[in-house]
């Protein structure tokens, strides 16, 4: 068993066109525990710590504006090799690439702007989801 928590966040595109509730459902569907569950609209300065590997790239200022226009849902999930497994739940980045099935694939649109406006962000290691979880959640 490699049980695993990850941290989840449904963007503003997803709580703006209601999908919060549909991405919940996605993620217990497969199997996955909610461990912590909060909707906050985030601080500039969390979201420069919880994007730090972009920072210098082109889409990273207006990517920590769109992230911090409205209101997220912020989840810590657990299960069985849950951060590979909700990457694939999400799907590819680029909605318009993602794979029908996933999360972004079904749900995403091209919104033809300079962010892509993917409805979910999913940790990508191990490593990451413990360091955000700690931004997102200290303590938990
Ligand atoms: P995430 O971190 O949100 O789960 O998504 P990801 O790993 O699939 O994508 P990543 O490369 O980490 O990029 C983080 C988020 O930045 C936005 N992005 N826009 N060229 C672009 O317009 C561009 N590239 C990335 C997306 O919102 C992406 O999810
Ligand atoms: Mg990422």
């Amino acid at each position: 068993m490699t049980t695993e928590r990850s941290l989840v966040l449904v963007k503003p595109d997803g709580h703006a066109r209601g999908l919060t509730g549909e991405v919940l459902r996605r993620i217990e569907a497969k199997g996955y525990t909610l461990v912590a569950l909060e909707v906050r609209v985030p601080e500039v300065e969390m979201l420069h710590r919880h994007y730090a590997e972009h920072e210098g790239k082109p889409f990273f200022e207006p990517l920590v504006e769109f992230m911090s226009s409205g209101p997220v849902t912020a989840a810590v999930i657990e299960g069985e090799r849950c951060i590979e497994g909700f990457r694939a739940l999400a799907g590819a980045t680029d909605p318009t690439a993602a794979a029908p099935g996933s999360i972004r694939g079904d749900l995403g649109r091209d919104w033809g702007e300079k962010v892509q406006k993917n409805i979910v962000h999913g940790s990508d290691s191990p490593e990451s989801a413990a360091r955000e979880i700690d931004i997102w959640f200290p303590g938990l």
